[in-house]
């Protein structure tokens, strides 16, 4: 059976596992001991050097990121096929997954860094919360545009896009920030909602949000370092938090990613 790495609230771990739902393969998913410490030293570090999640392991294979994974599974488990036809619109959709891999996720994650960990408080957490609203509420227009007429971000039958975009905007969704009222885009959601992978996967990320501890309290305990990398750790500067970086590395709560190799 497939072994996947995960945490049922990281949204790149949820494109994996709604693809491999749609492809009706049976995972174990697995947490890597330590994770928010990022001291894990398990079989996990073999098959993730950078010690992110999700990671794979197929028998004696194993893979890490998300859009390898998704194109490692469309390749070895070519049915049901995510991936529109044709070369154009198979880039079309890879560009909405770089889109909402790099450019709308920092902005939960920045959110979650503001309002769970508290890493701001007062004026500088109002500014940065509206900063990743603002931007959010961009990058939905955005979406609506790419979206157009058509019924899934895939094309005719939902796929590869769709698997992009649902983790992320249900994501805003449980952060208070939907689609805007009548627009295609909050047609599309209830639409991908409706669709049972998806549904379970969002189900269990709410059940995570809902059960979550007071994570201010572990950071403040030593319990948690957060991981700040690439496009997280530009937002967080973008949104005026470069004194966070610098306490956080200082106090050691925060870590930069694990250099493959070292
Ligand atoms: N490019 C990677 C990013 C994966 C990633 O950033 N995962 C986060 C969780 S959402 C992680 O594992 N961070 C390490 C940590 O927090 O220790 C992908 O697409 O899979």
């Amino acid at each position: 059976m497939l072994t996947l790495y995960h945490h049922p609230l990281s949204a790149f771990v949820m494109k994996v596992k709604i693809a491999l739902h749609e492809k009706g393969l049976p995972f174990q998913a697995v947490l890597p001991n330590d994770f928010m410490m990022g001291t894990t030293q398990s079989e996990f570090i073999a098959s993730s050097p950078r010690a992110e999640i999700p990671a794979l392991v197929d028998g004696d294979f194993s893979l890490f990121d998300s859009t390898i994974i998704l194109e490692y599974l469309e390749d070895k488990w070519p049915q049901p096929a995510l991936l529109p036809v044709g070369a154009a619109e198979r880039a079309r959709v890879r560009m909405i997954e770089e889109v909402m891999d790099t450019q709308y996720e920092p902005n939960n994650w920045g959110q979650g860094e503001v309002l769970r960990f508290r890493r701001a408080t007062g004026e500088q957490a109002e500014r940065m919360v509206a900063f990743a609203r603002a931007n959010i509420a961009g990058l939905q227009t955005w979406l609506e545009a790419q979206l157009g007429d058509r019924t899934w971000f895939n094309g005719e039958h939902f796929g590869w896009g769709d698997v992009a975009v649902a983790p992320y905007v249900a994501r805003s969704v449980a952060s208070g920030q939907p689609p805007a009222p009548g627009s295609r885009l909050e047609a599309w959601f209830a639409r991908v909602m409706a669709r049972p992978t998806v549904a379970q996967v969002v189900e269990e990320m709410k059940q995570v949000i809902a059960a979550m501890p007071d994570m201010a309290e572990l950071l403040a305990k030593g319990q948690v370092r957060r991981q700040y990398r690439d496009h997280r750790l530009e937002w967080m500067i973008a949104a005026g938090g470069i004194s966070i970086v610098g306490d956080g590395l200082e106090k050691g709560n925060i870590r930069l990613s694990r250099r493959v190799g070292s």
